[in-house]
C-alpha cells in the first residue's frame, strides 16, 4: 500500500480493504494519522466557512428518506416557491458580512428543468458571483448542457451527494439510482465546475457501508474538491425521524478516513453541528475537517449561527480560509484572487 503521507498525487487507486484497515484503526491512532496528513496536505488551523440558502423549498418529488422537503412525508417545512433575486442576494451579503467566503443555494428539485426558474438560478449565480463569494448550487440532477450553463454565470461549485453505499441506497431513495447520481457528478466535472459530493451517516447503515461510500469517492477519476459528511438530523414526519443520533466518534472515523484517502479535499464537518460541543468539533478539525456551515440554518434545520462561529475559532485558534484559494491539485480550480494554501504550494 502506498503511503498517503508520501505520494504527491492523490490515489484514486484505493481497495475496500486498505479503506477497512484505516477505518477501522484504535480512533486515537486514527486521527493522529490524519492530523499528520492534513498538516501535509493542508494549512492546518485555517477552516473554510460556508453558508446555506435553501431557494426552493419543500414539495419535493422525490423519496429520500431523511429528507424534510420530500412532498409526500408529512413534516413542518413550510413550502416555498422560487425566492427573488433580491432575497437571494440579501442573504448572500448577510453571509459575506457574517465571515463566509462560499455561498451555496439549495433546491428542492429532483433535477434541474430548462424553465424560467433555471434561468432565474441563473441569475442567482451570477450576482453572487459578482459579490465575490464562491458559489455553489445543489440544485439535484443536471445534464452536461445544464451544468454548462452553470458555468457560463460564474458557478464556482455544484453539491451533489452520493449519500450513502451503492448497496443501502434503495433503502433510503428509490426514486432515482446510484448510477444517476454518478452521471451528475461526472457532468458536473466535464463543465469544469468544483464537485463537492460526500454523504450523511446515521441512516441505519453498516460500516460496510461507509467504507463502500468512501470507496467509491476516493475512487473517483478526479477526486471531489470537497466532501461534505453530515450526520443525519432526523426530523419529525420522514421515515428516519426515529434513528438515534450518531455519536461523536463515528463522525471523527469518517472525517479522518476521508482525509487520509483524499489528503487534498476540504473535508466538510456538515449537518449534525447544532447537537455537538466545542470540544467535540474540535476533535473533528483535529481529524481533518476543514470546512464548515455557518449560519442559523442549513437548508431547513437549525445550525449554529456566525457569532456561535467565531467564538468557537478565536477559542480554537482557527482562522477562516480565503475565498477563492486551490482547493486542490486537480487543477479544475484556477483563480489568483489569493494565495494558493501552504498544501497546494
Ligand atoms: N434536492 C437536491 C438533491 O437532493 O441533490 C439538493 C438538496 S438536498 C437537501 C442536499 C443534501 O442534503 C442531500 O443529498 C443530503 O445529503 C443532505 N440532507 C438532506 N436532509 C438531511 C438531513 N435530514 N440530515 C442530514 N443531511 C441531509
Ligand atoms: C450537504 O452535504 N449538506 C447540506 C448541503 N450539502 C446542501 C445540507 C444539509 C441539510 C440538512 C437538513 C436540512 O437543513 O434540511
Ligand atoms: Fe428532494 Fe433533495 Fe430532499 Fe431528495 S434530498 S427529497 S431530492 S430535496
Amino acid at each position: 500500500m502506498t503511503d498517503a503521507l508520501t505520494t504527491s498525487t492523490p490515489r484514486t487507486d484505493w481497495t475496500l480493504d486498505e479503506i477497512r484497515a484505516i477505518y477501522y484503526k484504535p480512533v486515537l491512532e486514527l486521527i493522529v494519522e490524519a492530523a499528520q496528513v492534513h498538516k501535509q496536505f493542508q494549512a492546518t488551523g485555517e477552516v473554510q466557512v460556508c453558508t446555506l440558502l435553501s431557494v426552493k423549498t419543500g414539495g419535493c418529488p422525490e423519496d429520500c428518506a431523511y429528507c424534510p422537503q420530500a412532498a409526500r412525508y408529512h413534516t413542518d417545512v413550510p413550502v416555498h416557491k422560487l425566492l427573488s433575486n433580491e432575497v437571494v442576494l440579501q442573504a448572500a451579503q448577510k453571509a459575506k458580512d457574517g465571515g463566509s467566503t462560499r455561498f451555496c443555494m439549495g433546491a428542492a428539485w429532483r433535477e434541474v428543468r430548462d424553465n424560467r426558474d433555471f434561468d432565474r438560478v441563473l441569475e442567482m449565480v451570477e450576482g453572487v458571483n459578482e459579490m465575490g463569494l464562491e458559489v455553489c448550487c445543489t440544485l439535484g440532477m443536471v445534464n452536461e448542457y445544464q451544468a454548462e450553463r452553470l458555468k457560463q454565470a460564474g458557478l464556482f461549485a455544484y453539491n451533489h451527494n452520493l449519500d450513502t453505499s451503492e448497496e443501502n441506497y434503495n433503502n433510503i431513495i428509490t426514486t432515482r439510482t446510484y448510477g444517476d447520481r454518478l452521471n451528475t457528478i461526472e457532468n458536473v466535472r466535464k463543465a469544469g465546475i468544483s464537485v463537492c459530493s460526500g454523504g450523511i451517516i446515521g441512516l441505519g447503515e453498516t460500516n460496510e457501508d461507509r467504507i463502500a461510500m468512501l470507496h467509491v469517492l476516493s475512487n473517483l477519476p478526479q477526486h471531489p474538491e470537497s466532501v461534505p459528511v453530515n450526520a443525519l438530523v432526523p426530523v419529525e414526519g420522514t421515515p428516519l425521524a426515529e434513528q438515534p443520533r450518531v455519536s461523536v466518534w463515528e463522525m471523527i472515523r469518517m472525517i479522518a478516513t476521508a482525509r487520509i484517502l483524499m489528503p487534498q479535499t476540504m473535508v466538510r464537518l456538515s449537518a449534525g453541528r447544532q447537537e455537538m460541543t466545542v470540544t467535540e468539533q474540535a476533535l473533528c478539525f483535529l481529524a481533518g475537517a476543514n470546512s464548515i456551515f455557518s449560519g442559523e440554518k442549513l437548508l431547513t434545520t437549525p445550525n449554529p449561527g456566525f457569532a456561535d462561529d467565531q467564538a468557537m475559532f478565536e477559542l480554537l485558534g482557527l482562522t477562516p480560509r480565503k475565498s477563492f484559494k486551490t482547493e486542490s491539485s486537480c487543477g479544475v480550480i484556477k483563480d489568483a484572487a489569493a494565495p494558493v494554501t501552504a498544501a497546494a504550494e
